[in-house]
C-alpha cells in the first residue's frame, strides 16, 4: 500500500509538469525559428560614433554628426537616423557623444542599440 500511493503521487507530480515543458519548448520554437533567420541574413549591424544634434520625440528621428563608419563606406557626415525603441530616445542627449550600433532597413538606418 505505502509502495502504491508512492509511485501514484510521483505520477501525480512529475506528469503535468513534464507536459508544461514540453509545450514550453514548442511555443519557444516556432517564433524563433522564423523571426530570428530573416533578421540574420537581412540585416548587418553597422557601429558608430557620433554626436547626438537633434531629437525628435514624435518621429523618432536623431539627428547624429558622426565618424566616419568603414563598414558602411561613410565620411563623417550629419544625419537622421531612427530607433527601433522610442526608449532609446531618453539615452540620447543632444550634445551627448555615443557609441552606436544601426542596421540599414528599408525604413532607412535604424539604431539598435547605444553603448
Ligand atoms: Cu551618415
Amino acid at each position: 500500500m505505502k509502495k502504491f500511493s508512492y509511485s501514484a503521487l510521483v505520477t501525480a507530480l512529475l506528469l503535468p509538469a513534464t507536459a508544461v515543458l514540453a509545450q514550453q519548448k514548442m511555443g519557444d520554437m516556432k517564433p524563433m525559428d522564423s523571426a530570428m533567420k530573416p533578421l540574420a541574413e537581412a540585416q548587418a549591424t553597422h557601429k558608430a560614433t557620433g554626436v547626438v544634434k537633434k531629437v525628435d520625440p514624435k518621429t523618432g528621428v536623431v539627428t547624429l554628426s558622426h565618424e566616419a563608419v568603414i563598414s558602411m563606406n561613410w565620411p563623417p557626415m550629419t544625419m537622421g537616423f531612427m530607433v527601433n525603441d522610442k526608449m532609446l530616445l531618453d539615452r540620447l542627449p543632444v550634445g551627448k557623444k555615443v557609441d552606436f550600433e544601426f542596421v540599414q532597413s528599408t525604413k532607412g538606418h535604424v539604431i539598435t542599440a547605444i553603448k
